[in-house]
This record gives structure tokens, sequence and C-alpha cells, in this order.
């Protein structure tokens, strides 16, 4: 039988009644894979969430006992805890936790946790756009190994559910900054990071602090591990530091199978091949048999295949994954010919530069854009704009720096409610132009998340399909 949970307030002082024991802060599906994790290990603890609305919905055993505070965090009835684990959508620094950063009370994400108990082959990627789709290649192609392989992490199953019931033989995980930087230096054997663009400018202070996060990944690195870093000469001390530590360091990026390990090598006619190596063997595969969609997808592919290769996965068993792999949901993913044009569903891209690669995959397309900026400056997106976007659809609560974006790019924009409407009338422009919608921004104005976005807006495409059935 499952015991209720006990709910008390955060506002209202309250002791833990054992000493050491744990406070979980943020009660999402890190916070409860972190509770699940302690509680089944005899750890006591409790959880602290902002929001009325939290609640733990796992069954739990009537002799334990697990309080949740919801409501404004208590920096004096947390100081009464011996260690805090905080999620990582929780911002660093987060008035509270500098409260209690001051008064010394250990603070770590679930990462920490994992890495103190994990002992196998752990592959980490971290980077600001294209950390899923590798991730998720990188687990279809390890599985045929023995002993198969788990993705974890920041693609949405928390990675101490990895390990709940023991420790598989391999892991990957998909690291946000958020989750490196709440964790003491972890020690993958293989890691890639695959860029760093501007982003959650809400939660870091500066540009070069995420940066220090994410490069994070690679302090432990050591001989007879593997850092995959991209081609361009802005990670070349990196590089140069890690060689001298006797790490592999493998270079990615567009340019020659020549000089680079993994990436993009373009021809004179516009096509590209995506290429890897096994050991000096180059291997290649032609972009027009890989059916997940554009150039920078293609980049994230050849991250992947370079991460099978140096798992041991032979060149074919490579290719047959890249031939049938067909992207993920929300990633520049076609959702077929309606009404006389293709549309194309890119709500994960939330910054502009995810945009940005989504934009420039087109000759000409008109493009719905808009939602929660998070601080970022969209005026970047300028030259993709006047070069490849016919018209604008500006969604969203904050318009107006789309607007300015759509007028300094000479581009005919209409600011619409809601996505549904700009489904609508994208569909009755008097041209074939293909419709993308890749936001440059986050989705919570309007949302839960890039997820409910994308299937609105698939949901609204489909729509059309009915209206067309009943013309
Ligand atoms: N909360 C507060 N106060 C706050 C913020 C949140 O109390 O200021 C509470 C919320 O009420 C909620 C809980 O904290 O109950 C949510 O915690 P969370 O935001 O850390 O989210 P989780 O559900 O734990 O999901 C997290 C990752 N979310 C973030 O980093 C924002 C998920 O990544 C990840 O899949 C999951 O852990 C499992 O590891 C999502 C994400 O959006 C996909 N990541 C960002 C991105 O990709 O851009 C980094």
């Amino acid at each position: 039988m499952n015991s209720p949970l006990n709910h008390s307030n955060a506002t209202s002082p309250h002791m833990p009644s054992e000493a050491g024991a744990t406070a979980i802060i943020g009660l999402g599906k890190t916070g409860q894979a972190v509770a699940r994790f302690l509680l089944e290990r005899g750890v006591v603890c409790s959880a602290f969430d902002e929001s009325a609305d939290a609640c733990m919905d796992f069954p739990m055993q009537d002799n334990v006992k697990f309080e949740l505070h919801t409501g404004p965090f208590n920096a004096e009835l947390l100081k009464q805890y011996s260690q805090i684990i905080v999620s990582p959508g929780i911002n660093w620094h987060h008035p509270v936790l500098q409260e209690l950063r001051h008064a010394n009370i250990p603070m770590y994400g679930d990462l920490e946790l994992f890495s103190q108990q994990y002992q196998g082959d752990l592959i980490a990627i971290t980077g600001t756009n294209g950390k899923t789709t590798t991730v998720s290649l990188i687990n279809t192609m390890l599985d045929v190994l023995h002993g198969g392989i788990e993705a974890g992490g920041n693609i949405g199953t928390p990675m101490l559910d990895l390990i709940r019931d023991g420790q598989p033989q391999r892991v990957v995980l998909e690291l946000s900054s958020f989750q490196i930087e709440r964790a003491n230096p972890i020690h993958p054997h293989w890691a890639a990071l695959l860029n760093v663009q501007p982003d959650h400018a809400d939660m870091h202070t500066d540009m070069a602090a995420y940066e220090a996060a994410k490069v994070q990944l690679f302090a432990r690195q050591s001989e007879g591990d593997k850092a995959m870093l991209p081609a361009d000469s802005h990670w070349d001390k990196l590089a140069n530091t890690l060689v001298e530590r006797g790490v592999f360091v493998r270079r990615f990026g567009i340019g020659s199978s020549d000089t680079l390990d993994s990436g993009v090598q373009l021809h004179d006619d516009g096509s590209w091949h995506l290429f890897w190596h096994h050991y000096d063997i180059t291997h290649e595969i032609a972009s027009d048999d890989v059916p997940a969609q554009g150039m920078h997808q293609h980049l994230n592919l050849a991250v992947a295949a370079q991460a099978a290769a140096d798992h041991g996965l032979t060149a074919s068993v490579i290719r047959q994954s890249l031939t049938s792999f067909r992207g993920l949901p929300h990633r520049l993913q076609s959702l077929g010919i309606v009404k006389g044009r293709e549309w194309f569903n890119d709500s994960k891209a939330t910054n502009p530069d995810a945009a940005k690669a989504a934009l420039t995959s087109f000759n000409q397309v008109v493009w719905i854009c808009g939602g929660l900026r998070k601080g970022l400056d969209v005026m970047p997106l300028q030259s993709a704009v006047s070069n490849h976007v016919e018209h604008m659809f500006i969604i969203g609560t904050e318009a107006n720096p789309f607007v300015k974006l759509a007028e300094s790019s000479g581009v005919s924009y209409k600011f619409v409610k809601t996505i549904e409407q700009a489904v609508k009338q994208a569909a009755q422009l008097q041209n074939g132009v293909p419709v993308l919608l890749s936001p440059a921004a986050a989705s919570q104005d309007q949302f839960k998340n890039y997820m409910q976005r994308g299937d609105a807006f698939a949901a609204a495409v489909q729509a059309l399909e009915m209206d067309k059935h009943n013309e």
C-alpha cells in the first residue's frame, strides 16, 4: 500500500527529523529521480519546489517518510540539511542558493550523485544544439555491442534512473551546462563538445561562464580517453591542453576528410557527403542517402558515426544506421506536403543559432518564429533572414525584436497571435515555398515546452489536410 505524500509549506519553518538529511530542490523529472534513488538507499530526504502544483507521483512504501515543501525556497529551513541536490532548471545563482553557499552547505546536481556511483564506460555529449540527435544515434548504434548501452540526462531519462537497479556496461549522457556546472568534473572516456552558441543568457552570468561550464566536461580526461571538438580555431587551445595530457583529440566540422576526423565535405555542385575515420581509413556516405535533413544535423550524425567507429562498429553497420535514422521529431522534421507546400517542424530551435542552421538549409522559406527570447539577441539572424526568408509570421509574447529583425532584413512579416493562425495564413500564400516553424526562442510563453509547441504546429498542419478533404 502506498502512503500519502507528506506535504508541508516551506514558509512555515520546519526542522528535518534526522541529522544528515538531504534536501532536493525542484521536484520535476530530476528531483523525482533523485528522491527515488536516495529513498531506495535509505537516505532521509525532503523536497522543495516553488510551484504549488509540484507533486510526487511514484509509489512509496508505508514506512518511508518524505516531505514536500512548496512555495518560495526558505533559506533558514534549507540550512538544516547536510547536503542539497539542485535540479538543473533552477538558477544556480538563485539568491537562496547563494545564501546556502555562504553557509557552506554542500550543493550538487544529479550528475554528482551519478558520477560517484557509476563505474562503467561513460560517453558524454554536450553543446548548445544537436545534443539529443547525436546521443540518440550513438545510443541506437552502440546498442548492437555486447552489453548494450543506456542513454540519459538532458535527453529526458534522468541519469540516476539508469543506475537504480545496477550498473549498465555503457552509458551515453546528454549533458546541459546546468548539469555539468553543478557537479565535480566527471570522467567520460569519450566526450564531445558539439558547439557553444548564445543560449540560456537568463541562467548564466555571461557567455564565458556558459562556455566554462561546457568545457569542464574534459577536465578529468587523460591518457586513453578521446575528446571530440569542433574544428574552428577557437578550440585549438583546449585541444592542445588535452593532447599534452595524453588525450586523443578528434576534430570535426565542415571541411576535408584529409584534415578533419569527421564531418561534412562539400562538393562543387553544392551537395556534400558525411565522413568519419576508422584509424587511417576514411569512410563516407552521400548526404542524399541520409534521410535526416540539414547540414547541421549531418554534422551531428558524423560525430555519432565517429563515436561508433571508435567503439569498434564497422563502416557497413554505421552506414546502415545513418540510412535508417530519420532524425528526431521537432528537429527539421518534414510533416509532408499539404496544400501544395512542404511543412517543417523545427520547434526544438529554441535559440537563434539553431534557427539559423534551419533557415540556411532552404533556398527560400516561409518562417514562423517567436516566443520567449531568454535574453538572446535575434539580430545576428539578419543575413540568414534576408537571404532565405520570403515572409515571416511572428508569434509569441516578445514580438518586437522579431519585427525589428524583419524590417532590418527587408522581409515582409505579419504578427499573429497563435501558431494555428500562422499555419492557416501561411497556407493561403500564393507560392509553393516550404513553411518552417523554427522559433529561435523558447516556448514557455504559450506552451509547456517545445514538444507541445511542435505538436500544436503539426496538429494545425493536419487540420489543413482535413479542410482539404472537406473542400
Ligand atoms: N522549479 C522551481 N523553481 C525554479 C525552476 C523550477 O521550483 O526556479 C521547479 C518546477 O516547479 C518543477 C521542477 O523545478 O517542479 C522542474 O525542474 P527542472 O526545471 O530542473 O526540470 P526537470 O523536470 O528536472 O528536467 C530536467 C531538465 N530540464 C532543464 O534542464 C530545464 C530536462 O531537460 C531533462 O530532460 C531532465 O531534467 C532529465 O535529466 C529539458 C530541457 O529543457 C529537455 N533542458 C534544457 C535544454 O535542453 O535547453 C537545458
